[in-house]
């Protein structure tokens, strides 16, 4: 093994930086400019891409994010330690900023979060699973630790065939109490695979804190039971987050077995988007870590050496803001390029749906329209976070919204004296969402949607795609309440 600087199972986190961005590491830092100053534009590149994710989210065009801002630096840390495209990735589904060090293209990534055709899942995966067959990423999972098992028999499939390969697995502390998280490392251990099981630990699992999920003080020290080493680390320090996954990806590349490597990191913001963690957390504790924004520590680390300024950080951020809309245009236009065929007429953008046959189609869905005309029939509903894939209780019989349709129960639309296809605007406090009438009733515990070339029955507990869309099980138990309670509903 070319280095062994660092020590298993220690009390405090490795760190190679000090707060101030000091080096404080006991052996020569051997990493030229470039790199460096790459560890940086890659940390920001994930802090901008998220901050975007969550704009797509709040303007109805994506449904779902899971925030990764706080984890930069053990993803982008890891990413860098890997040989890309010949080494394997085993992600979860946080880990968009591993995936963009890694070289997934911004197009991919927005292609996934948005489920359109440039989607290498082909809208198979709710946002936020990356996946890539070119740089061998294996595709994220939402059921938790799943991925782990994997994991470990790609890198004895690696090992029997000495490929030189290594399987570098990342979960979130949650993940291991899980038995598959047990199961996996323990086999692992015993065959000696190349592997390096990577916990980002930003102390919680939705809302449930560390302590809460193990007794022990450290996840690293788990290792002890594997008979393998556990690394305890600062993960909000790109260098040893990079260093330390660079080591025991080595050593396991040597023939030396697995290890485990604890990232402590927190998390700025909530789980995913359907969370609110002000129900669980003090604003005082985001706050005190948000004062060691990995960002900022790095930066001043930079700064030091002479490799950071304000115009380069001026310059990148301009640089990065010009090439994420990009993307995601050229995404948008090749969606709307090369759209998908269903019964001779373009009906939906990209999206697989069942029918009735039980099989899924794509459906090309409209673009969604810049502007509902005027005169549009205008719903004011009480109150509400969101339009796109959420319904809420208090929107009365008027069901969902979704993109750029709005389900409404057939009894309702009646009522109001609309058809389908018939331009809405629904709108709240927060905004307005415009959209064109789709019929949508419960039948039997299936959702059935009335669509112009014919009615798709949607079973709930078929494994359709559509059941992964957020706004799914919303719509279907608002339109089993009917017409319950009825909101405000007025005529321009
Ligand atoms: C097997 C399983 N159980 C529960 C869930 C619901 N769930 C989704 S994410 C999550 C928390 C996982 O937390 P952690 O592993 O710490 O990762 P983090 O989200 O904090 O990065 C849970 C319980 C799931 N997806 N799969
Ligand atoms: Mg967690």
């Amino acid at each position: 093994m070319e280095t062994e600087w660092f020590q298993p199972f220690t009390e405090q986190p490795i760190a190679l930086l000090s707060e101030e961005g000091e080096w404080i590491g006991d052996f020569p830092l051997d990493l030229d400019e470039t790199l460096l100053r790459q560890l940086y534009r890659d940390m920001l590149a994930v802090r901008l891409m998220d901050e975007r994710f969550t704009v797509l989210l709040r303007t109805g065009k994506i449904s779902f994010t899971a925030p990764m801002a706080g984890h930069e630096a053990a993803q982008v840390g890891v990413a860098h330690a890997l040989r890309r495209g010949h080494d394997w990735a085993f992600p979860y589904y946080r880990d968009y900023g591993l995936a963009l060090a890694l070289g997934v293209p911004l197009v991919e990534i927005f292609g996934q979060m948005i489920g359109t055709r440039a989607d290498p899942n082909k809208g198979r995966q709710m946002p936020c699973h990356p996946s890539s067959r070119s740089l061998n990423i294996f595709a994220a999972a939402s059921t938790v630790a799943s991925h782990i098992p994997p994991a470990t028999g790609a890198a004895l499939s690696m090992k029997i065939q000495g490929t030189g390969q290594v399987a570098v697995c990342t979960f979130g502390d949650g993940a291991t109490s899980e038995g598959d998280w047990y199961a996996a490392i323990n086999f692992a251990a015993v065959q000696r695979v190349p592997a390096v099981f990577v916990c980002e630990n930003n102390r919680y699992a939705i809302s449930v804190p560390y302590s809460c999920q193990t007794a022990t003080r450290t996840i690293a020290e788990k290792a002890h039971a594997f008979g393998i080493p556990g690394y305890h680390v600062d993960g909000m320090d790109v260098l040893a987050s990079y260093y330390v996954a660079r080591e025991a990806i080595e050593r396991a590349r040597a023939g030396h077995g697995p290890s485990l490597v604890e990232l402590v990191v927190y998390r700025y913001g909530a789980h995913s988007s359907a969370d609110d963690d002000s129900r669980y957390r003090p604003r005082e504790e985001v706050e005190l870590w948000r004062q060691r924004d990995p960002l900022a520590r790095y930066q001043r680390f930079l700064a030091r050496h002479g490799l950071w300024s304000e115009e380069w950080e001026q310059q990148l951020r301009e640089e990065i803001a010009r090439v994420i809309p990009l993307y995601e245009g050229i995404q948008r236009l090749k969606a709307k390029g090369d759209q998908f065929q269903y019964g001779g007429k373009r009906l939906c953008e990209g999206w697989r749906f069942p029918t009735p046959d039980g099989k899924a189609h794509f459906r090309p869905v409209p673009l969604p329209r810049k502007a509902v005309p005027e005169g549009a029939f205008r719903v004011v509903t009480r109150r509400g976070k969101q339009f796109n894939s959420m319904v809420h209780e208090d929107q009365g019989p008027l069901t969902g919204a979704f993109r750029d349709a709005v389900y409404m129960n057939p009894k309702d639309a009646a009522r109001l004296g609309l058809k389908p296809g018939d331009p809405v605007i629904l709108e709240n406090e927060f905004g307005r969402y415009g959209g064109r009438v789709y019929l949508a009733e419960v039948k039997e515990g299936t959702l059935e949607v009335h669509w112009p070339e014919g009615n798709v029955l949607v079973d709930p507990k078929a494994r359709s795609p559509l059941a992964h869309i957020p706004a799914y099980k919303e719509i279907l138990a608002h339109l089993r309440r009917g017409e319950a309670e009825a909101a405000p509903l007025l005529r321009p």
